[in-house]
């Protein structure tokens, strides 16, 4: 049903209905398309807020990209229906509308483009696509093969509804000039001063024909009549009724008539995006829509991805393991620190840990969004909900409820960035700020560290607001009095990084400092937060403490437990009471929950998150972001077989059992997956299909600086490899700081880590005067268990 092929460079699902809502998505720095198996689509393009060219047929609900979206048969998706002109008989592929069963069905994921192969009654309908690297369109090609033994004639007809596209004006019709059917319509607004911000919009979407059909329909309801999508009633004719729209719901519906001989085959191409007029769609047409543009778009497209291929390979007992290591999981991170997951605003903490991940992709780019956050540094030293990226940009959304956690993420992103880099000039640079202000960067971030120390209350403990890590979790503190235990030891953990980093600067002076208010802060948590066997979650406006024994819901929680132990505030003996509680408490066969029990009912001292349903999302979800500060604390204490089983639960698979329970294909890390596995069994388990996500930056992280433990420090790479304890070796390849490093790890009689690199024992485990260019054999025994 589901199977890697080139060596897991892509993924085969042979059945459209065992996983319905599995797909794929590609991206370029001004859209993303995300598809499924059966064929439908979400894509965004970015003016400079994201907006849609291809609508479901009603009024759309404008929203950030959501988890766990809905198909239904109006749906938008990318189709195409045949007919066999001798009998009459249709059929869709890839599956929808029609849903025929099928006599093959393959739907195939790659890194930079996704295809289908169907096969019906004799005939195969290939179709595929990819994106062009720097414009908005999408590169379709339909193929229909005649595997029969006998010469056949068939109708082709291509459905790419572009569904309702404004309540103010739109209509659609062939166009002769582009040649293709081009909706258009007028972003709706009311406003007056909106008006200018809508007036270059792409208010057009073109479906463009290399070839000319022999009719077309671009009306919705012209083109299904009264069979509806299963059946449209203009297949029954001869010919489409080449009808348009006039303020109706608009589609993009073409015809072919083909006569195929046995073994002959046939291939169409189209371009399908958004434009502001057609001076604009024949320019895309000019461009990309011939089979030399394909194939040349198709090779840029495949190099821009490569260059987001990441910074390690691996060949482990756990193949399932090696092909998202080695093909998916630096994609999905590079996405990320690519685009933004889309917005204009990203909140901080989001825009700051994916650029974490960048680190281990691209640096350069890393390093600028460092300094772009705290280009937008408050005048207090607290940083702002979101980054804007886009002149004009706003915060929007969440960003507009206080979140008190945002500093904290300045030094982790730091960190790693110094760890791959170790460009420590950057410290000293100036950075004025929007306000006007001008401090170094290593200024700024120590005002970030001094806003985090003074956002406590009198015991110490952080101020929640409206919100720390945790979005909904918006009515502990409104009042301005309740305290959130995770941000308080996360508070202690971005100090100890910050003092790490003075250290590395050569500043130990300010490092002891820091290391002394981290120490305080621990002692804060400990003092007022500590359970007896894990640490609350937080203390409400009216000095409740929850995430305890007596709660029946919301009883433990996953994230004071991981960033105590990153920060210090868990001293061994209370990490040996924590773990087996997060075992037994948390662990599920899907990963580990964000808390347990789940929330029925809205509690009205903690907020938005208990009125969430029950396993979804922040209620109690394997919420992997929240699984994946997790691992990587495991690491920190070398708990290498939790964290790799915890690790290893983040990818669906590879039974065909959990792939169903699942739906996903494993070719990204989805933002959840249903807890509830006691109260909902049915669902437990059910990926979110949601791939943006905090998670990959950390278990990125967790598998480079963590399993296979190649770790940067300032004078070089640190070796230190924490393999699960059932692995008898394996092999790495690191790219860092332009070296490459062929590491080969093997279990050995010897008591601690020996390196040993182009034949010379190192003492310390450290490579250090690393030359650009130079590919490096290292060889590392481990202690057998
Ligand atoms: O968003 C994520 C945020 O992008 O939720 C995380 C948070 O740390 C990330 O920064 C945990 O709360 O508001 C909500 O209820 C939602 O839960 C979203 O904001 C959530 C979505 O899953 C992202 O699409």
């Amino acid at each position: 049903m589901l199977q890697p092929t080139s060596n897991g460079h892509r993924y085969d699902l042979t059945s459209p209905t065992a996983l319905p809502k599995a797909g794929g998505f590609l991206w370029n720095q001004k859209m993303m398309i995300q598809i499924t198996c059966r064929g439908y689509a979400t894509a965004q393009f970015m003016q400079p807020e994201p907006a849609k060219y291809a609508h479901a047929p009603n009024l759309e609900a404008k929203t950030f990209m959501q988890p766990e979206q809905n198909y239904y048969a109006h749906h938008p998706g990318r189709f195409v229906y045949i007919k066999d002109e001798e009998t009459g008989d249709i059929f869709s592929a890839p599956y929808e509308p029609v849903r025929a069963k099928l006599d093959k069905f393959v739907f195939s994921v790659g890194k930079s483009d996704i295809s289908w192969t169907v096969e019906k009654a004799g005939v195969r309908v290939e179709m595929s696509f990819l994106l062009p690297t720097e414009d908005v369109a999408e590169l379709w090609s339909i193929k229909l093969t005649n595997i029969s033994d006998r010469e056949r004639k068939f109708a082709v007809y291509p459905y790419f509804p572009t569904g309702y596209k404004s309540w103010m004006n739109q209509e659609a019709g062939w166009n002769d000039n582009v040649g293709g059917i081009v909706a258009s319509g007028k972003t709706p607004y009311q406003k007056a001063e909106d008006y200018p911000k809508t007036k270059y919009l792409k208010d057009k979407t073109y479906f463009l024909c290399e070839e000319k059909p022999v009719s077309w329909e671009a009306r919705q309801e012209a083109f299904e009549g009264e069979g509806g999508l299963h059946a449209p009633s203009s297949l029954n004719q001869e010919q489409l009724s080449n009808s348009d729209a006039r303020y109706e719901t608009p589609t993009s519906a073409v015809q072919y008539r083909i006569t195929l001989k046995a073994s002959e085959e046939r291939e169409f191409r189209f371009l399908f995006g958004p434009a502001y007029d057609d001076k604009e769609i024949l320019h895309m047409r000019t461009k990309y829509l011939n089979k030399e543009a394909f194939a040349t778009s198709s090779k840029a497209y495949q190099d821009y991805i490569e260059k987001g291929s990441g910074s390690l390979k691996i060949q482990t007992p756990d193949k399932e393991l090696d092909n998202l290591v080695n093909n998916w999981l630096a994609r999905q991170v590079y996405y990320h620190g690519d685009v933004n997951r889309l917005t204009t605003d990203p909140q901080t903490r989001n825009y700051l840990q994916d650029n974490m991940g960048m680190s281990y992709i691209k640096t350069d780019v890393a390093r600028k969004a460092i300094i772009t956050a705290v280009s937008q540094q408050e005048e207090n030293g607290s940083m702002p909900d979101g980054i804007l990226l886009a002149e004009g940009a706003e915060l929007k959304y969440i960003n507009q409820i206080p979140h008190t956690d945002h500093c904290v993420w300045l030094p982790i992103a730091l960190d790693i960035y110094l760890n791959e880099t170790a460009d420590y000039a950057l410290l000293d640079e100036k950075v004025t700020s929007m306000h006007g202000d001008t401090y170094t960067v290593f200024e700024r971030f120590s005002r970030a560290m001094q806003w985090l120390l003074h956002a406590r209350d009198n015991r110490g403990l952080s101020f929640i607001a409206q919100g720390d890590w945790c979005d909904p979790m918006n009515m502990v503190g409104p009042k301005g009095v309740g305290v959130s235990g995770w941000l308080t030891v996360a508070t202690a953990y971005a100090l100890k990084l910050w003092a790490d980093i003075c250290q590395a600067a050569g500043k130990s002076d300010i490092a002891d400092t820091y290391r002394t208010f981290a120490k305080e802060v621990n002692a804060c948590a400990n003092k007022h937060l500590w359970d007896g066997d894990w640490y609350a979650r937080g203390i409400t406006d009216d000095n409740v403490t929850f995430g305890i024994k007596e709660d029946v819901e919301g009883r433990m929680w996953l994230n004071p437990q991981a960033w105590s132990i990153l920060g210090g505030a868990a001293s061994p003996e209370q990490i040996e009471k924590i773990l087996p509680q997060v075992d037994e408490q948390l662990g599920t066969p899907y990963g580990v929950v964000m808390f347990a029990p789940p929330f029925t009912a809205m509690r009205e001292d903690v907020g938005r998150v208990t009125q969430k349903y029950p396993g979804q999302g922040e209620n109690g979800s394997v919420y992997n972001h929240a699984g994946a500060f997790y691992v990587w604390a495991l690491y920190t204490i070398s708990e290498s077989d939790r964290a790799y089983k915890i690790l290893r639960q983040m990818i669906p698979g590879p039974s065909e059992e959990d792939y169903v329970q699942r739906g996903q294909l494993p070719v990204y890390i989805p933002n959840y997956y249903r807890g509830g596995h006691k109260m909902f069994p049915r669902t437990a388990g059910r990926s979110s299909q949601l791939f943006n996500t905090g998670t990959v930056s950390w278990v990125y992280r967790s598998l480079v600086e963590g399993l296979c433990g190649l770790k940067g420090v300032r004078e070089g790479l640190s070796i230190q490899p924490q393999l699960p304890s059932d692995w008898a070796g394996m092999k790495a390849t690191r790219v860092f700081r332009g070296a490459k490093f062929e590491v080969d790890i093997r279990r050995a009689d010897v008591e601690s880590v020996k390196v040993v690199v182009d034949g010379k024992v190192l003492s310390d485990g450290v490579i250090k005067e690393i030359e650009a260019g130079r590919t490096y054999t290292v060889d590392v025994e481990i202690a057998r268990t």
